[in-house]
């Protein structure tokens, strides 16, 4: 099984002392930091912007798990601060060619990661997997946070690992966005997702400190 790693969805985060968040992630060791961008064509929603993403790489060593619902993200990913060790995501839904999109991340450096709608099979994959080094598979639908999992999602991520574990693409990883909650979180790991998107529901879950919240969901996703 390859290895768990939390990605805190910045969104969710006290945006008014993003600072000192920041700085507490990185002391609790967390892998990612997950930046929602949205352009209300794509999700019904605007989010973080292209000086936002680059004022948080500046700012803190964690990698970045940018997530981009935009239309055309092939055309936009120029806009945007990532670069080496970081993942890149897009949705297949919005891209006219999502090979291109692959490559553009790819010379950059950074990880590809296709991400697929609660709604979207599996199967539209097919072609693009030798080429990500991850999937992102939505457990709510985009554009919000505070939804409730869509259950039938954890069946998806059961399939996706078995599928790329078939192909011999066992290092191809597997991340959920989507209430992930400390219950969840359980669920959806051994479903087979390894990166978690932690939000509302889980690193930020009001009643404990961040650092209670990932101990928590470390137990739970070990
Ligand atoms: C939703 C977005 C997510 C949310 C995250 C929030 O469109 O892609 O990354 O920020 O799911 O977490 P929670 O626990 O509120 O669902
Ligand atoms: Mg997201």
């Amino acid at each position: 099984m390859l290895q768990s790693k939390l990605s805190p969805s910045l969104m969710c985060a006290d945006l008014m002392h993003l600072g000192r968040e920041l700085k507490i992630l990185e002391q609790n060791g967390i892998e990612y930091l997950h930046l929602d961008v949205m352009d209300g064509v794509f999700v019904p929603n605007y989010m973080l912007g292209t000086d936002f993403v680059k004022r948080v790489k500046d700012a803190c060593s964690i990698p970045l798990d940018l997530h981009l619902m935009v239309t055309n993200p092939e055309e936009k990913l120029s806009w945007f601060a990532f670069g080496e060790g970081d993942y890149v995501s897009f949705h297949y839904e919005a891209s006219s060619d999502p090979v291109r999109g692959i490559r553009t991340i790819r010379e950059r450096g950074a990880k590809p990661m296709l991400v697929i709608k609660p709604e979207t099979p599996i199967s539209v994959l097919e072609e693009f997997l030798p080429l990500l080094d991850g999937v992102l598979v939505m457990t709510v639908r985009p554009g919000f946070a505070g939804q409730k999992m869509i259950p039938e999602t954890l069946d998806k991520i059961h399939d996706l690992r078995q599928w790329l574990d078939s192909l011999g693409l066992d290092d191809v990883e597997i991340e959920c966005d989507g209430n992930v909650s400390f219950e969840n979180a359980r669920k959806m790991r051994e479903a087979g997702a390894n990166i978690f998107v932690v939000g509302s529901s889980g690193i930020y879950a009001k009643g404990n400190s961040v650092e209670e919240n990932v101990k928590i969901l470390r137990r739970k996703i070990l």
